[in-house]
């Protein structure tokens, strides 16, 4: 078999997404995600002008060489840009190749090894009550755990807390120009563990309660939350801190036993590498997207494996319905699975991609249609042209930027 054609699209049905289309001499289509949010067209440059040229006439059954050749070949490797295009053409090869297998994705990744896949949602507020409310809305969609985050007393916008539009698409993440938060470290310390207070008193001990730092704090105000958090028994801290330190996480971890879940900005098993084997985390949180693929992604979790390091793939809206449905596969075959995030896309991201993957009572399955179970309607997808859109950049009060 032959890839005879390579075609990027680009489609906007409420946020930005970026797919490759790969199709065989056999007339198989495999479908890989693409998607940098805020980035988009840096990738579809970097796939059209330097990756697309070089994969007609490849075998699309050579995945991991296919993946090398990509990587080493390139020199400059690594970088969101980088893996985020190197993922797109890993999935749609794992698509190709289990369609020409007439299996799910998940049976070639070595079968299930559960019979469904536990999620976590999202709840938020500008206040506790509004927050309640949300994670109220939440178990009633089934979730059986829950991402709490909640605005900060004298702060206008904080990360997690957004309004919707009548589609459901967050706006908070969809501005022409980057929309300006403000952020209060104090005062945010002082708050969360008020948050998990009144949600542990209305909810009980036993909801799996997950929170996002969003990479705002240092080690040392990391490890007091870590602290003042622990009687609540959160299920996780996420990106307590800009992890790129990794030492950072030592300090940290000498200092609380709330466990910790890091990588949504990783790009490689070498991000990792002093997080997992000195046993710092408890969840890899990379998304098949950003990390060049399942090919990759399968080898960091084996790793993890070894040190009782659980997976916890990176879920947000902007990653499209093909990078969902990759993720949900290797969810389901992985032994050291540990939790999906989840939430929906729009009905208009759900009309360009159709997907095989169903979410039934706070659980995912990936299906049984044959690849991973998508399918692209370009027809669609062309209705919704490209549209900039920026995340938002945080500052403190006095104007100094801050991590996002
Ligand atoms: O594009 C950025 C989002 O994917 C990210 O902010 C979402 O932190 C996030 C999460 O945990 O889903
Ligand atoms: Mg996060």
């Amino acid at each position: 078999m032959k890839i005879v054609d390579a075609t990027v699209v680009v489609t906007s049905p409420g946020r930005n997404f970026v797919t490759l289309k790969l199709t065989t001499d056999e007339g198989i289509v495999g479908l890989g995600d693409a998607t940098l949010n805020g980035r988009e067209l840096a990738v579809v440059g970097y796939l059209s002008d330097h990756v697309v040229p070089l994969l007609t006439g490849l075998d699309p059954h050579r995945i991991e060489d296919t993946w090398q050749y990509l990587y080493r070949g390139a020199y400059w490797r690594r970088g969101p840009v980088t893996m985020a295009a190197l993922a797109a053409v890993d999935v749609a090869l794992w698509d190709i190749k289990a369609k020409a297998a007439g299996m799910p994705l998940y049976q070639l990744l070595g079968g299930a090894s559960r019979e469904r896949i536990r999620t976590y949602g999202h709840a938020d507020g500008r206040d506790i009550p509004e927050l309640l409310d949300s994670v109220r809305a939440r178990l009633a969609d089934g979730y059986p755990a829950v991402r709490i985050q909640s605005g900060i007393p004298g702060l206008k916008a904080v990360y997690g807390v957004h309004t919707t539009d009548g589609d459901g698409a967050p706006v908070l993440h969809q501005q022409a120009r980057p929309l300006v938060e403000d952020w209060d470290t104090e005062a945010y310390l002082r708050h969360v563990p008020a948050v998990f207070e009144a949600v542990r008193a209305e909810f009980g001990a036993e909801l799996p309660l997950l929170h996002d730092v969003h990479h705002r704090l240092t080690p040392i105000q990391a490890a007091r939350l870590g602290k003042d958090l622990e009687r609540y028994r959160p299920f996780w801290l996420e990106d307590c801190t800009p992890a790129e330190n990794q030492e950072a996480l030592r300090l940290i971890r000498r200092h609380t036993t709330t466990p910790l879940a890091v990588g949504e900005v990783f790009n490689t098993v070498h991000d990792y590498q002093t997080l997992v084997t000195e046993q710092l985390i408890d969840y890899v949180r990379s998304a098949v997207t950003h990390f060049g693929g399942v090919t990759p992604l399968r080898k960091l979790f084996d790793l993890a494996a070894l040190y009782q390091i659980r997976t916890a793939v990176h879920g947000p809206q902007d990653i499209s319905p093909v990078g969902m449905a990759a993720a949900v596969h290797l969810d389901l075959a992985v032994h050291n699975f540990g939790i999906q995030e989840y939430a929906p896309h729009t009905p208009r991201t759900e009309e360009v991609f159709r997907h095989a993957y169903t979410f039934t009572d706070g659980h995912l399955h990936p299906g049984d249609a044959p690849g991973i179970g998508v399918e692209l309607d370009e027809q669609a997808a062309a209705a919704h042209p490209y549209e900039a859109a920026y995340l938002p950049v945080n500052r403190l009060q006095d104007g100094t930027v801050h991590d996002w």
